[in-house]
C-alpha cells in the first residue's frame, strides 16, 4: 500500500482583530515549511480562519455572520490552494459554513494536490448550550451558532489513502471513529478548539485536558487500526487560552510526533499504511469479531437508561 509523509500544523491563538488574510499568510508559512520536509498531506485545526467566537454571547446570532465562509475557496484561502497545488500537496482545514440556504455549520475539508475539495465534512457533536448560562464561568454556544451536521461520517480516498475527518468534541466520542473504521478509514484528522478552563468552575485543567486529548486519539487509532491527526488552535486568544497538544498517532496507538509548544508549529511523521493491516487481521478484524447483535442500544438510544 501507501507511505505518506504526513504533517499536523498546529495554530496558535488568532485575536479577533486579525483578518483572515493575516491567517492564511501564517498557514502558507507552515505549508513552506511542511514543503520543505517533504510533507504530502497537511492538516489544520478547526476553525482555523477564525477566533474561536463561540466562547461570545450575542443576542441577534445575525452578528457573528461575519466570522463565516460562504464559498470556498474564498478570496482570502485562494493563494493557499494554489500554494498546495505548487507543491501537489493535499491539505484539510476547518471553518464555520455559512450555506446559500442559510444553515450555519461548523465544517472541515479535505482538499487534493490537484486543488479538488474530495471531502466535506460538517461537525456532528456541538458541545456546550444554546443560551446565555450564567452558571459558567464562560460560554461555549456552539449549539447557538451552529446546526449539527447532516454529512455523517464519510471516508473517501485521496493520495491512495481512504481519509476520513471529525472535529474537536467527535474525537471524545467512540461512535466517532468507529463509523469511520468500518469504511477502512486510513487516516483521522480532527482538528480542535480546547479551552483549558472547566466551563463550571474556575479552574484550569491544562494536564487533565492534554491527557483527555491524548487518550481519545490513542484510544481511536488504536481500536480502528488507523494513522490520527490531532490539530490545535491554541494558546490565548483574546484573553482565553486553550490547550496544544497537537499529536501524530499511529494504529498501535501510540503517538509518533507531539508539539512542544502553544504557537503555530509543524510536526510531522511518516505514515506508512501497511501497518495498518496487522491489527485489522487479528484483535480488529471487525467481520470475524464484531457481535453486531448487542450492539443496539448504541444507535436507537441517546442518554443512560437504567435497568428498571
Ligand atoms: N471546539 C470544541 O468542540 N471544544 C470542546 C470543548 C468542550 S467544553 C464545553 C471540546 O470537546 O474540546
Amino acid at each position: 500500500m501507501t507511505k505518506l509523509m504526513i504533517g499536523a500544523a498546529q495554530i496558535g491563538g488568532i485575536q479577533k482583530a486579525e483578518t483572515r488574510e493575516e491567517v492564511v499568510a501564517r498557514m502558507m508559512k507552515l505549508m513552506d515549511e511542511a514543503h520543505e520536509k517533504g510533507v504530502e498531506f497537511l492538516a489544520y485545526p478547526e476553525m482555523t480562519l477564525t477566533t474561536f467566537f463561540p466562547r461570545e454571547y450575542v443576542e441577534d446570532r445575525s452578528e457573528m455572520d461575519s466570522w463565516f465562509e460562504t464559498e470556498m475557496p474564498n478570496a482570502a484561502t485562494q493563494p493557499l490552494f494554489d500554494l498546495a497545488q505548487k507543491y501537489k500537496m493535499g491539505f484539510t482545514f476547518g471553518y464555520s459554513e455559512l450555506t446559500p440556504e442559510g444553515e450555519h455549520y461548523n465544517t472541515s475539508i479535505i482538499v487534493s494536490p490537484e486543488g479538488e475539495i474530495v471531502l466535506k465534512y460538517r461537525k456532528t457533536h456541538l458541545p456546550g448550550h444554546a443560551e446565555y448560562d450564567e452558571n459558567r464561568a464562560y460560554q461555549h454556544l456552539e449549539k447557538r451558532y451552529f446546526l449539527p451536521g447532516n454529512t455523517g461520517f464519510q471516508v473517501a480516498e485521496n493520495q491512495g489513502v481512504l481519509m476520513g475527518m471529525a472535529i474537536c468534541n467527535d474525537r471524545r466520542w467512540p461512535e466517532t471513529w468507529r463509523v469511520m473504521g468500518l469504511q477502512g478509514v486510513d487516516l483521522v484528522t480532527i482538528g480542535y478548539n480546547t479551552p483549558s478552563q472547566n466551563t463550571h468552575g474556575k479552574e484550569v485543567q491544562i494536564e487533565q485536558n492534554l491527557y483527555h486529548n491524548e487518550l481519545s486519539f490513542c484510544a481511536g487509532a488504536y481500536q480502528n487500526a488507523c494513522y490520527a491527526m490531532g490539530i490545535a488552535k491554541c494558546g490565548t486568544e483574546d484573553g482565553n487560552h486553550m490547550i496544544g497538544g497537537t499529536l501524530i498517532v499511529g494504529p498501535e496507538g501510540t503517538v509518533l510526533a507531539k508539539a512542544e509548544g502553544e504557537g503555530d508549529e509543524l510536526i510531522v511523521a511518516e505514515a506508512d499504511f501497511d501497518k495498518c493491516a496487522f491489527n485489522r487481521q487479528n484483535v480488529f478484524n471487525f467481520a470475524a469479531h464484531r457481535r453486531i447483535e448487542h450492539y443496539g442500544l448504541i444507535s436507537s438510544q441517546t442518554g443512560v437508561v437504567k435497568p428498571s
